[in-house]
């Protein structure tokens, strides 16, 4: 199978509707999550983690998919964009998902919104997205086939800036692929290597545009049983 690097489709999402869900996510403010530099909109596994209260985004998870519930069809449309861009390794049609919460029978966030902005100007430090493989302490070990994907949606663009670079992998054997920057449009679906180091590119947020909102679903591929979990 070909190694996919990253995939990106714009215009997977009208700006219509990611104007409904921003509408939406405003309204209920109250509701977001504060972190040291971001809020979330619903519950993220890495972000938690950080925090280092894990039992609180278990306990708060299916409050989280309750929230992001509020946004109509999104967590569909996250769904439909890994559909359509995972690699399918069999080449058996359509990737089979199904939630780490259904699989493992515990309460796990299914997707959640990232929200940078209100400063003058920002940008993301570099990182690579491995969290989410802690459940499984052998891949991490021994990562080399393993095949794992980051999904972001585009819901709002901050004034300027604020696209994905993506640099060298963390992988041995895969440290020469070649940096790319993506740029966002409103409604971009994107997915990458989750081992792919990577960091939002400086933006600046304005009164008219304080913030950029990103939906966030992370994906993992059991080969025994042909199937894609996604978590957030
Ligand atoms: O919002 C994005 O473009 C990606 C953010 C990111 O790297 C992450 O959520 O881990
Ligand atoms: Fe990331």
């Amino acid at each position: 199978m070909k190694y996919l690097h990253h995939a990106q489709r714009p215009s997977f999402i009208l700006p219509c509707q990611c104007q409904r869900w921003e509408n939406t996510i405003l309204d209920e403010m109250e509701s977001w999550v504060p972190r040291l530099t971001f809020h979330t909109y619903g519950r993220l596994w890495y972000s938690e983690i950080a925090e280092g209260d894990l039992a609180l985004y278990h306990r708060c998870a299916a409050e989280s998919n309750a929230r992001v519930s509020h946004l109509s069809g999104f967590k569909e449309a996250m769904l439909q964009g890994g559909r359509e861009l995972l690699p399918r390794p069999l080449s058996s049609g359509t990737p089979n998902l199904i939630s780490r919460r259904e699989l493992r029978g515990e309460p796990w966030v299914d997707t959640a919104i990232h929200m940078l902005g209100h400063a003058a100007r920002c940008s993301g430090v570099l990182h690579c997205d491995l969290e989410g493989l802690s459940p499984y302490p052998n891949l991490l070990l021994d990562c080399r086939e393993v095949l794992a994907y980051s999904s972001v949606l585009s819901i709002t663009l901050p004034a300027s800036g604020g696209g994905l670079h993506i640099g060298a992998s963390t992988r041995t054997g895969r440290r020469n692929v070649r940096p790319v920057d993506l740029g966002y449009e409103v409604g971009t679906f994107t997915i990458f290597d989750s081992f792919l180091l990577h960091r939002i590119e400086p933006f600046e947020c304005s009164r008219e545009r304080p913030w950029r909102m990103t939906g966030v679903m992370h994906f993992l591929y059991h080969p025994e049983r042909d199937v894609w979990e996604y978590w957030a």
